[in-house]
């Protein structure tokens, strides 16, 4: 412990070594972190007890629910069209910008460990709401098993890094710690051998707090620094630079697409189109609207890319982003 602590600190900290139950324990360690004071000498302690107060916090968290026969806070249901984590080192703006992109209201702190538990919140693209969860840092010291598995589920990575804090480094430690809990980048799969195990997902990187264009030559060198299997994409959670391209990287990323049923002699309804894996078939898009479609189904009209309007298809014609298609039974 440095002993340049203020008293109160000091005497904070000897009440936390105190106390004996979790929730004391949790509520003297906050005090004790409020009360040293913030600059670079104290850096080291406070993100070691922002870890130690954030495995408080899920233990007590996860045996709550489990009292109730509930899985942990690691769990988020998946709602939308498809789900996305967002993921990366300590402060670097991982919810900064969920904040920016979602309903969710993460926290966003200059101290490093902010986030404790995953965080979901709802990102519309277009006439579509794509799940983003913010996720507490990855970071090779604490590394719970929990959130690698949240990563896992999840059909999409988006590793964040910081553009002001070494984002090369940021970016190697990161897909390392991953590998080495077998999840790796769909892009990178050729280097992988069966025996590897390897859960293999799409995964982008975000190069956050690119504010304005006088950081644009530093993204440029680390761009040059990186070979070429890696893209990087620049971005401001503050900003609010390129989130609009980030929202279409997403959406191309989870290779979907969306499909407007009509019912005969009527108009289609643009506001809730089904969501299909890409190369989806009218069956499979019957299957999805009803199962008295799928059984009884005896025409498929189609307009869209590649059909003349209202062109009549079969069951295993392969539908495309934005088709209309008039199924009758
Ligand atoms: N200049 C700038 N600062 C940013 C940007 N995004 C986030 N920040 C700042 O970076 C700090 C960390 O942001 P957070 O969103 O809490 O970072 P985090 O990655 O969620 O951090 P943890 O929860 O500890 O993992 C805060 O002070 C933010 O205001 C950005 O685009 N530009
Ligand atoms: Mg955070």
């Amino acid at each position: 412990m440095p002993t340049n602590l203020p008293p109160e600190a000091i005497e904070a900290e000897r009440r936390f070594r105190a106390a004996r139950t979790t929730a004391d324990r949790i509520a003297t360690l906050e005090e004790f972190l409020s009360l040293i004071p913030k600059h670079k000498g104290t850096d080291k302690l406070r993100a070691d007890l922002r870890k130690k107060l954030a495995k408080l916090k899920s233990d007590t968290e996860v045996r709550k629910k489990g009292a109730v026969r509930q899985s942990s806070v690691f769990r988020i249901d998946r709602e939308g069209a498809g789900q996305a984590a967002v993921i990366g080192p300590t402060n670097v703006g991982k919810s900064a910008l969920v904040a920016a992109l979602t309903n969710a209201a993460p926290e966003v702190a200059d101290a490093p460990f902010t986030t404790w538990k995953p965080i979901p919140g709802m990102m519309p693209v277009e006439n579509i709401q794509i799940q983003l969860v913010d996720t507490p840092p990855l970071d090779r010291e604490f590394v719970e098993p929990e959130l690698l598995d949240l990563i896992r589920r999840a059909d999409l990575i988006l590793l964040v890094v910081d553009l002001q804090t070494d984002p090369l480094q940021q970016l190697e430690a990161a897909v390392t710690l991953l590998e080495e809990h077998h999840i790796a980048p769909s892009h990178r799969q050729d280097r992988y051998t069966e025996e590897q195990h390897m859960t293999f997902r799409p995964l982008l990187v975000f190069v956050n707090k690119n504010d304005d264009e006088r950081t644009d030559e530093d993204f440029e060198i680390c761009c040059a620094l990186l070979d070429e299997e890696w893209s990087l994409h620049p971005i401001s959670a503050t900003s609010g630079r390129n989130l609009e391209r980030l929202k279409r990287l997403v959406y191309e990323q989870l290779q979907i697409i969306r499909v407007y049923s009509k019912p005969p002699g009527k108009e289609p309804d643009y506001e809730t189109p089904f969501i299909l894996p890409k190369g989806s078939t009218v069956d499979e898009l019957a299957a999805k609207v009803h199962r008295d479609f799928f059984e009884g189904l005896k025409t498929a009209r189609v307009w869209g890319s590649g059909v003349y309007d209202g062109q009549l298809v079969g069951r295993d014609h392969v539908l495309q982003d934005g088709d209309i298609v008039e199924l009758r039974i």
